[in-house]
């Protein structure tokens, strides 16, 4: 896929955990020697970033480990250290790719899924903007039949990117949407079909029933499909977000995450502690309202933005 990957946009999009975390950290360590209390400071910083307790704890504990062996004790190279360790935690496992739907399928199904509000249509957009961006033909497949306004919300979008949609009416069955939409997708030899869909039912049993109802109509159509699903979260919401990604992954098999909203967090730790409690990858994260506001999501890019001096002083 195709991103606007200049640095400035992706500190832009962190600036908020910059400025609490990363400039946080920065102060304590900085031109200081480290011992006992400032450890504890980095861990109250880490802990309120939503990082998690564990994580925090352990980071510390190896920065400690350092500093207890003689091995180090300027604030400056605790800070490389703690940035090191960062990015090995967040580094995908083995096996695990952070691109989206590599597949040599035509078309490749992304299913998009997560609670009501947490940015899935919005998503849906700047995924098919940057799919658009990298010169492959999109379709868009509005299954959010249940919540009044979402198809033509979806609609707006699909009207701003020039792409096709498949819609159904209101009330409609939304498995016979996403199949309807697998067809055209076939038909029209489109090479990406992505799938909105609703993110509150009556409750969250139908939700989950919905959606394997709309996995399995899909993949009756095009074998192998969905070939990426996709779980939004919202880095607004900290652990609130581990306990949908439970249901979810009760229901459907998750490929990804992508979590929006991170322009308006100071707890963009959470991505540590996603990371943690899921082993799925990260894939993209959402930092603003437009299509183009998507970054693929990078480890080393991401703690180097929240850590650089400079990232802070960009406003949110
Ligand atoms: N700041 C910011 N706002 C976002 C981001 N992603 C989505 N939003 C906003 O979050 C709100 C909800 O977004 P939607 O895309 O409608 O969320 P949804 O999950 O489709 O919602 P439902 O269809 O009701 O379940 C909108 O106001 C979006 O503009 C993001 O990355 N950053
Ligand atoms: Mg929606």
């Amino acid at each position: 896929m195709f991103f606007k990957s200049a640095i400035d946009a992706v500190r832009k999009g962190l600036a908020r955990t910059a400025a609490a975390l990363g400039a946080g950290v920065r102060s304590v360590l900085h031109g200081r020697k480290i011992d006992e209390a400032t450890l504890k400071e980095v861990e109250t910083l880490l802990i309120a970033a939503d990082v998690g307790v564990v994580a925090a704890r352990e980071l510390v504990a190896s920065l400690r480990t350092e500093f207890l062996a003689g091995r180090m004790d300027r604030g400056e190279d605790a800070l490389e250290h703690l940035k090191r360790k960062m990015k090995e935690r967040l580094a995908p496992a083995a096996g695990m790719t952070r691109d989206i739907a590599v597949t040599s399928a035509k078309p490749a199904v992304v299913l998009v899924v997560g609670v009501n509000g947490v940015g899935k249509t919005t998503s849906v957009a700047k995924i098919a903007h940057s799919i658009q961006s990298s010169g492959r033909t999109v379709l868009l497949a509005a299954a959010d039949t249940y919540r009044a306004g979402a198809v033509a919300q979806l609609g707006v979008w699909a009207e701003r990117l020039g792409v096709e949609i498949i819609r159904g009416k209101a009330g409609a069955d939304p498995a016979a949407v996403a199949f309807d939409a697998a067809d055209a997708a076939v038909a029209r030899g489109v090479d990406v079909l992505l799938i909105d869909t609703a993110g509150r039912l009556h409750n969250e049993e139908s939700l989950m029933r919905q959606l394997v109802k709309i996995r399995d109509v899909v993949r009756r159509r095009i074998p192998g499909a969905p070939h990426e699903t996709l779980l939004v979260l919202d880095a607004t919401s900290g652990q609130n977000a581990l306990v949908q990604a439970a249901a979810f992954r009760k229901a459907v098999d998750i490929s990804g995450i992508f979590l929006a909203k991170m322009d308006g967090t100071a707890r963009g730790g959470v991505v540590v502690a996603i990371h943690d409690a899921l082993q799925v990858p990260v894939k993209l994260i959402g930092v603003g309202e437009t299509p183009q506001d998507v970054q693929p999501f990078d480890a080393d890019r991401f703690v180097d933005a929240v850590f650089s001096p400079g990232a802070a002083t960009i406003s949110a």
